[in-house]
């Protein structure tokens, strides 16, 4: 009995010992006024209590890839500290997506307004029908590895090794600063 709750009870501080993780969010729009989107998702992500916004790099303006016809992305990526699980972190960065028009009922992979990706958080996997972490094709995009690597190229994803190497691997050909 004894030993029940007391491993209840180590299970409990061993949670509450995890403390605050830094987390990396991927910021994309291609409708709309792109920048201005990405710049009113910052202000949400910097007045939510529950996060402390640590660096936010350049945008930039990149070729879209997926579905063909589309406008130019405008993308960049924010690092934050937060004590708040990955889920609920993905529900706050849905409802910033919701609250800027985000449509779910279009084309996979089609247009948007806001798109607010959940990338890595240290210490953390995921493997849920919600959320994959580290995300799956981070490795692979150019219009994540740059901007990514600007704030943070020590980063090493487990099993990809540091975002400088990965960046220095994509064709970065069409990632140039927005302005
Ligand atoms: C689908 C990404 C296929 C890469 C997707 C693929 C984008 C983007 C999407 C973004 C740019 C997901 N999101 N293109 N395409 N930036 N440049 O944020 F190969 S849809
Ligand atoms: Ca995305
Ligand atoms: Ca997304």
């Amino acid at each position: 009995m004894a030993d029940v709750a007391g491993s209840r009870v180590k299970r409990q501080v061993a949670t509450k010992a995890r403390g605050k993780a830094r987390a990396y969010i991927a910021l994309g729009a291609n409708l709309g006024d792109p920048p201005a989107q990405l710049q009113a998702a910052l202000r949400s992500l910097r007045s939510a209590p529950a996060l402390e916004v640590i660096a936010v790099s350049q945008f930039y303006r990149t070729p879209p890839l997926g579905p063909p016809g589309q406008p130019d992305y405008c993308n960049a990526v924010c690092v934050v500290d937060t004590a708040l699980e990955p889920e609920t972190l993905l529900d706050l960065l849905q409802g910033i997506e919701n609250a800027a028009g985000r449509k779910r009922d279009g084309e996979r992979w089609g247009p948007r307004l806001l798109d607010l990706d959940l990338l890595h958080m240290e210490g953390r996997v995921s493997e849920t029908p919600r959320l994959t972490l580290p995300h799956p094709q981070l490795q692979r995009r150019a219009f994540v590895l740059v901007p990514l690597a600007q704030v943070a190229p020590e980063l090493a994803i487990p099993g990809l090794g540091p975002i400088a190497t990965l960046a220095a691997a994509v064709d970065r050909s069409g990632v140039v600063p927005w302005h």
